[in-house]
């Protein structure tokens, strides 16, 4: 039991801060203000070009209000097994649209729109995983994704399908979402690729040539490919009963932490390789339809007490140090992955420039958090995305 705590706290702490710093450059991409929390130590370089680019041109105008969401406009988040095997090819060729499309926001190692995606997740892993944050900042990097689809990608289906992982818990292996031919791939069988360690390449399916520039974990720059080690065992923490222990908390501050740990690992580590890797995850194109269920189960947990949970916000900003004892569950059995062979846990701490949270007032998350998004779609706060029927998200689930 001891030995499960421990894991359990080191695969929600792989997430743990330890001496992080604020990243100027980050800050200043920032589109949203967080008035009067600008850091003092931002260094002003001597020629000062910032300034001087400000003074010749004229200010820009603020970005239009998001139009009104109405029932018409929502787009309907479906679950993939119900996909007919065109649509299920029509968001799979957006992906590879994504992965075909040049970066251009200069993040560091990226060389295509969906490392844009990926490398968001990865540079603000520290201050979006093990604390408040952690939901309002997946609904909104699942946002971002699908913006991305459709906007860039010509995808005219409604959103980042979900994978509905109770009805495969305990069998992922089996599952649709890993079907060769009309999913994602399957398993990792092959021989592992440069800078994997022992994990195997997925060797089928649409993604089975891609090579990632980012990852494991904060590392950026070692060319790999996408590996999985699935592990049907570990799958069964996506379970039904697992959800339902989440459901029946009655304040945020229980909620998230309960999500963060069964089903959430259990979709992560089910998958396993990629999958595994808390901070460069987006690597494999199954984490949108595994954030996207949990972002559902979100959304129903809020549902059950409206409007109260419009509102309902609160937890930690940074997260808890590394060994710290993983929130009490109900007595469920955790089958926790088996860590530390991969990804390497030295790569899992964050770099001393990672981004601090900003946008509240003290230590606790609150609604004026600003999720930052580094200039793929413009940041929010999390009071504009705990509406996923609000005007920036605009989406139900069907
Ligand atoms: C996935 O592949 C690995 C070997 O690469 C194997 O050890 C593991 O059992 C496989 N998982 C399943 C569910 O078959
Ligand atoms: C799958 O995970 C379980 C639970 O951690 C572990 O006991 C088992 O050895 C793993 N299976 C493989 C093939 O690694
Ligand atoms: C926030 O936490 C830091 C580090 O624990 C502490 O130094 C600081 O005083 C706290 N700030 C507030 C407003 O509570
Ligand atoms: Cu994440």
């Amino acid at each position: 039991m001891l030995f499960q705590r421990t894991l359990l706290s080191l695969s929600l702490a792989a997430f743990s801060v330890s001496g992080v710093s604020v990243n100027a450059a980050h800050i200043r991409r920032s589109p949203v203000p967080a008035p009067g929390l600008a850091p003092a130590s931002i260094p002003v370089p001597a020629s000062a070009p910032v300034v001087a680019r400000q003074a010749a041109a004229p200010p820009a105008p603020p970005p239009p209000p998001p139009a009104k969401c109405t029932k018409g406009k929502k787009l309907k988040r479906k679950a993939w097994h119900t996909l007919s095997n065109k649509e299920k090819k029509d968001y799979i060729n957006a992906e590879l649209c994504l992965l075909a499309k040049p970066a251009t926001l200069g993040l560091p190692f990226t060389t295509n729109r969906f490392e844009e995606l990926q490398s968001i997740h990865q540079i603000p892993a520290s201050i979006t995983h093990g604390v408040g944050a952690f939901l309002p900042y997946h609904r909104l990097h699942m946002h971002a994704h699908e913006k991305a689809l459709r906007e860039e990608c010509g995808y005219k289906g409604a959103q980042p399908r979900y994978w509905d992982e109770p009805r495969d818990a305990g069998h992922f292996s089996q599952s649709d979402v890993l079907d060769p031919v009309t999913g994602f791939g399957g398993n990792g069988t092959g021989p592992p690729g440069p800078g994997t360690g022992t994990m195997g390449c997925i060797q089928d399916g649409p993604f089975a040539n891609v090579v990632d520039h980012l990852g494991p974990g904060y590392r950026q720059g070692t060319p790999h490919c996408i590996y999985r080690f699935v592990n049907d065992t570990v799958s069964r923490m996506s379970g039904q009963a697992y959800v339902d222990e989440c459901m029946a908390k009655t304040t945020y501050l229980d909620f998230w932490p309960c999500v963060e740990s069964a089903p959430h690992v259990g979709g992560h580590g089910g998958v396993g390789g990629k999958m595994l890797d808390p901070i460069a995850s987006p690597g494999d194109p199954t984490f949108y339809l595994h954030h996207t269920w949990l972002d559902k189960i979100f959304w129903d947990w809020q549902a059950l007490d409206l409007p109260a949970r419009f509102s309902d916000i609160s937890g930690r900003n940074l997260p808890l140090p590394p060994g710290s004892p993983p929130p009490a569950g109900n007595g469920l059995p955790l089958f926790l992955p088996e860590l530390g062979k991969f990804p390497p846990l030295d790569s899992l701490v964050p770099p001393a420039d990672s981004p601090l949270p900003h946008g509240d007032p003290g230590n606790t998350t609150t609604l004026t958090h600003i999720l930052d998004m580094m200039g793929v779609i413009p940041s929010a706060t999390i009071a504009d995305v705990m509406d996923i029927g609000g005007p920036l998200l605009c989406y139900e689930y069907v």
